[in-house]
């Protein structure tokens, strides 16, 4: 067989193998469907690295195969093969190909970036909060806080993330952009939804014991619905009764993130029949849980620590947290009202 015989069959295997790898590698890889804008220029540029990398793996492993194969020494050869010294042409083509190529994906990849990232018109500004383990969201533009993040149709939206404590990262698979929320500053992403439907926001980077269950709901619903939304979400603290306060602060302030409220086991002890119960804490004694201790392992979580929940992860700050709180509801509402309070009466309302 000739060189250019060869040339054709490493040419044709090639072909055949990396159309195979392209397909196993989209079906191996295979995320969720699109729901975003910005979904299909990622997954555009996904399926060109398969594309790029079956090429290149399929030509090296044909390559190499088919001299060991075809090449092979004979049972009766015993002569040397050709001393080759080296072939300028092809060090060039090896050298100055490759780096094209990382440098065409370089350019595209920042192109890619550029559009994803592009600020655009009438965009709607939703803040979401990260902290251990929990999401929360506000719409500052109509004064609303949710636990879920609910959007309207090819509606534009900036999200401006941040973290309350250590790195996390905002990730709908559906939407393909993912950010990470990093303590102490302001983090963008920008998302278009475009399929109506529920989806789910998953942290992805680990954050520590409760990072498997740092979900929230997501909600793509239609302009009307979105209305719809804003106004069931549009409460005053004060019209709600304690009992109902405390629920919403349970969840507004992220104790719902290790506290349980039907006794399954969480991060810290189930809020289940807590109230009057007989706490075992770890140097020994015994307390019960009344309004005092309640109070006082919120404000300082430290100084009494349930036995088997030692070293305690309960978050220091949220007497001052619970203060701003107050304070601007007090603002906003003019009604003075206790957090604290409110919550031992929710707490009140969870025996089994
Ligand atoms: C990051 C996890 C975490 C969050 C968030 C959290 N806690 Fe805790 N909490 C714990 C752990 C762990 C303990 C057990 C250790 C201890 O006694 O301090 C605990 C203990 C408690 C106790 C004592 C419970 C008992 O059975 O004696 C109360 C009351 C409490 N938390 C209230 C709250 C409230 C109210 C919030 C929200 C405003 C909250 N916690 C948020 C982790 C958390
Ligand atoms: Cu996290």
């Amino acid at each position: 067989m000739g060189k250019f015989k060869h040339a054709i069959a490493v040419a044709v295997l090639t072909l055949v193998t990396a159309a195979g790898l392209y397909f196993l590698f989209d079906w191996m890889f295979a995320l969720p469907d699109p729901a975003s804008a910005q979904a299909g220029p990622i997954d555009t540029m996904f399926q060109s690295h398969f594309a790029m990398m079956a090429i290149l793996f399929a030509f090296i492993m044909v390559m190499m195969l088919y001299s060991v194969a075809v090449f092979r020494r004979r049972p009766d050869d015993t002569e040397d093969g050709p001393h080759v010294h080296g072939h300028t042409g092809l060090e060039i083509a090896w050298t100055v190909i490759p780096t094209l190529v990382v440098i065409g994906f370089g350019v595209y990849g920042t192109v890619v970036l550029g559009e994803i990232t592009r600020e655009q018109d009438n965009e709607m500004t939703v803040s979401v909060v990260g902290a251990q383990w929990s999401w929360s969201f506000e719409y500052p533009a109509e004064d609303i806080r949710s636990n879920r993040l609910v959007l309207p149709v090819n509606q534009p939206v900036l999200l401006e993330l941040e973290s309350r404590d250590v790195l996390h990262s905002f990730w709908v698979p559906e939407f393909r952009v993912k950010q990470d929320l990093v303590p102490g500053t302001v983090k963008t992403l920008r998302i278009t939804p475009t399929q109506l439907g529920s989806y789910r926001l998953a942290c992805a980077e680990i954050c520590g014991e409760g990072h498997a269950g740092m979900l929230a709901d997501v909600e793509v619903v239609s302009q009307a619905d979105f209305e719809q939304f804003l106004v069931d979400s549009a409460f005053r603290y004060s019209d709600l009764t304690p009992e109902e306060r405390g629920q919403q602060f349970y969840t507004e302030l992220g104790c719902a993130g290790c506290h349980t409220v039907d006794g399954a086991s969480g991060v810290g002890p189930s809020w289940n029949g807590i109230y009057l119960r007989e706490e075992q804490l770890t140097d020994g004694t015994t307390v019960v849980v009344d309004d005092d201790y309640i109070r006082h392992s919120i404000i300082a979580p430290n100084d009494q620590i349930v036995a088997g929940f030692n070293p305690n992860i309960m978050p220091q700050d949220y007497e001052e947290r619970i203060n701003n709180l107050e304070a601007e509801i007090l603002d906003s509402e003019g009604a003075e009202l206790d957090i604290i309070a409110d919550l031992i009466a929710f707490m009140q309302t969870l025996d089994q």
